[in-house]
C-alpha cells in the first residue's frame, strides 16, 4: 500500500480569488505530489513500506525521509483546512473554546494571523488541541518550521496554514500578511476544525 496523494476536496479553482488555480496547480500538483513520491521512494523495500503515513511521521528520525512524510501529512491537512466560501464564524463547542482560550474569536483570529505572519521560517501556523493542558489552555497556536509538525509533540492539529513562500508567492508575492488575512477571513474551513476538535475531545475524554 503506497502513500497516496489525496484528491483535493474542491475544484482547483475553488479557492479563487484568494488562492488561484495557478497556485494550486504548482502547490498541490507539483510540491505536494513530489513529497508523496519522495516518501514512497524512500520507504520502498524497507520495513517502513506499507506503514500508515501518521506512523511514519511520528517515528522517522529527522532527515530527508521525515521531511517528505511530514510535508505529505501537513499538506493533506492544509487542503482540508480551507474551503470555498470558508472563513466566517465558527460555532458550537469550538467557538466557545476559542473565546475561553483567547478572549474572543476575533482575538483568536488576530493571534493566529500574527503568529503566521511572524514565523520567520518556511513553515506552518497551527491551531492545536493539547490534551495535557486543562480547560481554556487546551487550545494553542503553534508555529513550526520546515516540515515540522505538532503531531510529533503529542499535540492534535485542528487547523493549519502553510506559510512557505510557494503557498502564496504567485498570488501575493512577498505580501505574506495579505495571504494570511485572506486565509483567516475567507478560507478557514471551520467545519473541519470543529470536527477535529470534537474528535480530539472524544479521544481524550
Ligand atoms: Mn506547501
Amino acid at each position: 500500500m503506497t502513500i497516496q496523494l489525496p484528491d483535493l476536496p474542491y475544484a482547483p479553482d475553488g479557492l479563487a480569488p484568494h488562492i488561484s488555480e495557478r497556485t494550486i496547480s504548482f502547490h498541490y500538483g507539483k510540491h505536494h505530489a513530489s513529497y508523496v513520491t519522495a516518501v514512497n521512494n524512500g520507504v520502498a523495500g524497507t520495513p517502513d513500506e506499507g506503514r500508515p503515513l501518521e506512523d511514519l511521521v511520528c517515528s522517522l528520525p529527522a532527515g530527508a525521509l521525515f521531511n517528505a512524510a511530514a510535508q505529505t501529512w501537513n499538506h493533506n491537512f492544509y487542503w482540508q483546512s480551507m474551503s470555498p466560501g470558508g472563513g466566517g464564524e465558527p460555532d458550537g463547542d469550538l467557538a466557545a473554546a476559542l473565546s475561553a482560550g483567547f478572549g474572543s474569536v476575533d482575538a483568536f483570529r488576530a493571534d493566529f494571523a500574527a503568529g503566521a505572519v511572524g514565523n520567520f521560517a518556511s513553515g506552518w501556523g497551527w491551531l492545536v488541541f493539547d490534551a495535557a493542558a486543562a480547560g481554556a489552555d487546551s487550545l494553542r497556536i503553534v508555529q513550526t518550521d520546515d516540515a515540522r509538525t505538532p503531531l510529533t509533540d503529542g499535540l492534535t492539529p485542528l487547523l493549519v496554514i502553510d506559510v512557505w513562500e510557494h503557498a502564496y508567492y504567485l498570488d501575493y508575492q512577498n505580501a505574506r500578511a495579505a495571504y494570511v488575512d485572506a486565509f483567516v477571513e475567507h478560507l478557514i474551513n471551520w467545519e473541519f476544525a470543529s470536527a477535529n476538535y470534537s474528535d480530539a475531545q472524544r479521544a481524550h475524554a
